[in-house]
């Protein structure tokens, strides 16, 4: 009875299979037509072009920082064997970043690359996550090539241990992304554990395997990775990828020996010299990085970035539904453009090849923002005053009975020339009150506000408001736009 009712279900699914072996998409999806495969609905394989060649030298740091300082806000990208197990191993929850769960675990090497053999991420479509970046107001696209776990994310030539050659996916990811950002007009760069290789003896992390660190960097076995792994990878990355914007090395470890940091910086300097480093080679790099989520409390000088997650991992974890907030995205964002750095934000992407939708619908919200008042946020310049940043307590006190800093989040300054840019996110009642400026006010008008009308400012005992009609505010946030005479502030 029952054999007989599912019959036709199970004659239906083979031929289903059957076509969509012919089409080749069943793990391939290789000659559908369309966007989707019309059998299995999954997105095809895009064919590969060509993609533009590499940037010549730029003339200056300036030039070579210009597209940077412009950009401000970048898409950070986890993706590697890690967003399997997704934060569990054995069925039992593993403490900690999603990316990290092999050295959590102390998972043997043997037994974490059987993870190589079910990677399968059948709707990723490199496509959708440029979209989604460039919809979410992102200049720029860092994506992990290898982390910590060692696995390639890329067809490598240097180890067999890649995301092309060890996985019935067959694809290279980033090759897709490469020729998806080259479309949109998004820069593309590459994370690249340089020193952290827990799945070669002499890659560092690996204790459980392999024996202390210490005695890698002294046997010769850590420069040999280096010079047979990484460095060769690098080269890879650099050759067959079209321009890579930047490289974002991580946990240096012993790189001021031997020239072991520099040997880096002359692969990049060699196949891409306007490719910018990032602040955590352990030699000097294009910029500085920030801790992990770590926003300075005041505004700094130079380049500097910083690397966020939009939970509480960077791999994908099942259990981590805890988003930031939209509104706190934005914040965050206009915080570290007023404090003179670069917003990398990241999102960690799952075994099926897709963004958690409701962290996509997050980042989303936050562009639709931008795409109104992004004015005040890409090549924007540093706040001029900082009393907005916060202040010490003059009531609490920590454990060693020194002031509480206490961060003030009532609004933001940007800048460009002629232009200071307020961004409002708690608007008083009676209206925006300006900070202490002697420079005369030309003008003062909504960024959101096609057509410019002038916002009336009252100056009541020398304090000046800005006044903003009701109907015009936007619930998470308001640029007040305040042309002044002059391109320096005065106080
Ligand atoms: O790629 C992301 C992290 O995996 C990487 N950097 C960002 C961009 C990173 N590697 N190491 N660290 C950050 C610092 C290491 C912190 C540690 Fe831990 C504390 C290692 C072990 C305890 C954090 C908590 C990681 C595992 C548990």
């Amino acid at each position: 009875m029952k054999t007989r009712s599912i019959f036709p279900l199970v004659l239906l699914c083979s031929l289903a299979l059957a076509f969509a072996l012919l089409d080749g998409c069943a793990t391939r999806q290789m000659s559908c037509g369309g966007s989707c495969c019309s059998v299995c609905a999954l997105p095809k394989a895009p064919e590969l072009t060509s993609l533009p060649p590499i940037l010549p030298a730029p003339a200056s740091q300036d030039e070579k920082m210009a597209w940077f300082r412009e950009a401000k806000y970048g898409l950070f990208i986890h993706w590697g064997l890690y967003c399997q197990p997704a934060g569990e191993w054995k069925g039992q929850p593993v403490a900690g970043v999603g990316e990290w769960i092999m050295n959590r675990a102390q998972i043997p090497v043997t037994e974490y690359e059987g993870l190589a053999k079910t990677f399968n991420p059948l709707q990723f479509d490199a496509e959708a996550w440029v979209q989604m970046a460039q919809d979410a107001g992102m200049k720029y696209i860092v994506i992990t090539s290898k982390h910590h776990e060692g696995f390639a994310m890329y067809h490598s030539t240097v180890s067999p241990y890649n995301v092309y050659d060890a996985t019935p996916f067959h694809r290279d990811p980033i090759r897709e992304l490469a020729q998806a950002c080259a479309k949109h007009g998004i820069k593309f760069g590459f994370y690249y554990s340089q020193s952290q290789d827990w799945h070669e003896p002499g890659g560092m992390g690996n204790t459980w395997d392999f024996g202390p660190d210490g005695a890698k960097d002294k046997n010769g076995a850590y420069d040999k990775y280096l010079r047979e792994k990484a460095e060769p990878q690098v080269a890879e990355l650099l050759q067959n990828y079209g321009p890579v914007c930047l490289m974002w090395f991580d946990t240096a470890r012993v790189m001021n020996v031997n020239n072991r940091g520099q040997r880096f910086v002359d692969l990049v300097h060699k196949y891409q010299p306007a490719c910018l480093i990032d602040g955590r080679l352990g030699v000097k790099g294009d910029y500085a990085s920030t801790g992990d989520n770590v926003i300075p409390s005041e505004g700094e000088q130079g380049d500097w970035e910083v690397p966020a997650t939009v939970n509480h991992t960077w791999g994908f974890r099942k259990d981590d539904t805890d988003w930031k907030a939209p509104s706190d995205i934005l914040f965050k964002l206009v915080d570290v453009a007023s404090k003179g750095g670069n917003y990398l934000l990241n999102v960690g992407p799952t075994s099926a090849g897709v963004v958690p939708a409701e962290c996509q619908s997050n980042l989303l919200t936050v562009g639709r923002w931008l795409k109104v008042n992004g004015e005040a946020v890409y090549g924007a310049g540093r706040s001029p005053f900082g009393d907005e940043f916060g202040d010490f307590s003059t009531k609490l006190k920590d454990a060693n009975g020194k002031p509480v800093y206490l961060e003030f989040t009532d609004w933001r300054c940007t800048t460009k020339p002629g232009k200071l840019y307020f961004t409002v996110f708690k608007m008083p009642h009676g209206g925006f009150q300006l900070p202490d400026f002697k420079n005369e006010i030309k003008k003062a008008y909504l960024l959101s506000d096609p057509e410019q009308a002038d916002l009336a400012i009252t100056t009541t005992n020398d304090v000046r408001q800005v006044v903003i009609p009701r109907e015009k505010q936007n619930s998470m946030a308001n640029t007040i736009v305040v042309e002044i005479a002059g391109d320096q502030i005065e106080r």
